[in-house]
């Protein structure tokens, strides 16, 4: 098998050299998929797995705009069209000066399999520009996201690919892009996720990524007849996901001890509280400050620079910055000062060696193709809501989000659990996620 194994990422590798995220994606998938494919007849020798790693499209672009001082600067803008099997592309826009083909490939190829939990008939895709939104003015955002758009706009479509946001990419940016979208194709349709309440959007959409996570991570605690409440919480990021995954932690009785940025940590020995959290909410997304600024408003914390909180002893750890965030020394630190239950908020935060820590010291691990889903899954659910031209209750919604974490953490049982009861949630979310695309792809033929 482990040559079987070998030879599918030799192969991979030659075709995709310069591309490490990427790699280390299919790695991931490779090393579990494979043995499955192997053993099933149907899916034997149909390449099926090549065919998922090569996107069905990729799309590069130039995108020029003019900054406030009139200067013109010149971005460059994607979108990865990864695989349509079960229905239109769908992922998110990442604004981010360190976005480039590889990221946004491993992006699109962990989407693909991440929509397929999701039970949504959605197909995977991502996209973005090396556009850096910090420190840049409104205008100077307008002036962008209209750019970005005037090109996608002719390769997406409310039945062709369906962008969101993602890192960089929020409400303030989609109302931007969604008003070229409507001016160039004259028509007001649900192009894309995340929109605005008057204007298409669904409620519980910007909640959903981070309060899907910690459904998944209480419906993992519950397999051990333990529960979210009570538990020292260690959340990376400040973003969408970091502060709605720790309103969550608030609201199912959890302690919240970090949040961060990519400038370092801040550790709140009391907690962060539901108080502390409004002050970050408005500090992050309206006053776009910096987290080290909460230490100063709150002398009690500490805010330590340059640094990743993982050394920070909890019961559950929530990595929701970014990808490889979290390595195998920081791994080791969670497991020695006796965490249990790691579920990811971000994409692929923690690297490979990481996840073979956890795995080893078999301790609860969610990876963020099943743990992260229930943003697309939300985003699904505003698909339909436009479809319908209707719009559900707050509550109809958290409850649909609540089912289909539910269901993805069913799937990830029947297809993870080993001999001895321990739960493999990376080869469990592999394998269901492949299933479902595999046998579109095997009824749709050689396309
Ligand atoms: P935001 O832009 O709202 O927040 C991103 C957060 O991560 C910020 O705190 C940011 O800090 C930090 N961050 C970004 N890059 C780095 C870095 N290189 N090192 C350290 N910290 C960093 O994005 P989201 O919260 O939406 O996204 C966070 C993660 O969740 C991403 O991995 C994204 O792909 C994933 N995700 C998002 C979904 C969504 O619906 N939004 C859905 C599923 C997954 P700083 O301000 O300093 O850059
Ligand atoms: O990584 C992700 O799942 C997202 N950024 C959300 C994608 C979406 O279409 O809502």
């Amino acid at each position: 098998m482990k040559q079987t194994i070998d030879e599918f990422l030799s192969h991979v590798r030659q075709r995709n050299p310069n591309e490490p995220e990427f790699l280390q994606a299919v790695e991931e998938v490779a090393e579990t998929v494979l043995p499955y494919i192997v053993k099933h007849d149907i899916y034997y020798g149909k390449n099926i797995l090549l065919r998922m790693v090569e996107p069905e499209r990729v799309i590069s672009f130039r995108v020029c705009w003019v900054d406030d001082s009139g200067e013109i600067q010149v971005n460059r803008g994607y979108r990865i069209q990864m695989n349509s099997a079960i229905g239109p592309y769908k992922g998110g826009l990442r604004f981010h000066p360190t976005v480039n083909q590889s990221i946004l490939k491993f992006l699109a190829f962990e989407q693909v399999f991440k929509n397929s939990l999701t039970t949504l008939p959605m197909g995977g895709g991502k996209g973005g520009s090396d556009f850096d939104p910090k420190g840049k003015s409104d205008g100077e955002i307008m002036r962008f996201c209209h750019a970005f758009m005037s090109e996608l706009f002719r390769h997406i479509g409310p039945s062709t690919d369906i962008p969101a946001g993602d890192i960089g990419v929020g409400a303030r940016e989609i109302g931007f892009l969604f008003g070229m979208y409507k001016k160039l194709k004259n028509e007001f349709t649900g192009v894309l996720t995340g929109k605005g309440l008057s204007w298409g959007g669904s409620l519980i959409r910007p909640e959903a990524t981070g309060y899907g996570n910690v459904y998944f991570a209480q419906k993992m605690l519950e397999t051990k007849g333990d529960a979210i409440e009570g538990k020292q919480v260690v959340i990376s990021g400040s973003g969408n996901v970091a502060q709605y995954a720790a309103e969550k932690v608030l609201q199912l009785g959890g302690k919240v001890l970090t949040l961060s940025d990519s400038s370092g940590y801040i550790y709140d020995e009391k907690g962060i509280d539901a108080e502390k959290l409004k002050y970050v909410m408005h500090l992050k997304n309206v006053e776009r400050g910096r987290i080290g600024e909460y230490a100063n408003k709150y002398p009690e914390a500490k805010f330590i620079k340059g640094e990743t909180p993982w050394g920070i002893k909890c019961d559950v750890a929530l990595p929701c910055a970014t990808q490889n965030e979290l390595g195998e020394s920081d791994a080791k630190t969670l497991v020695e000062n006796g965490c249990i239950c790691v579920s990811e908020g971000a994409n692929m935060p923690s690297t490979n060696k990481a996840i073979l820590v956890f795995h080893k010291a078999k301790i609860l691990f969610a990876p963020g193709k099943a743990s992260n889903a229930g943003g697309v899954a939300t985003s699904g659910l505003e698909m339909t809501q436009n479809a319908l031209r209707f719009n559900w209750t707050r509550e109809a919604v958290d409850e649909k989000l609540q089912e289909i974490m539910e269901d993805i953490h069913d799937e990830c049982i029947k297809y993870g659990k080993g001999e001895d009861g321990y739960v493999d949630y990376v080869k469990g979310a592999n394998i269901a996620g492949f299933v479902k695309v595999a046998d579109a792809m095997l009824a749709q033929g050689i396309v």
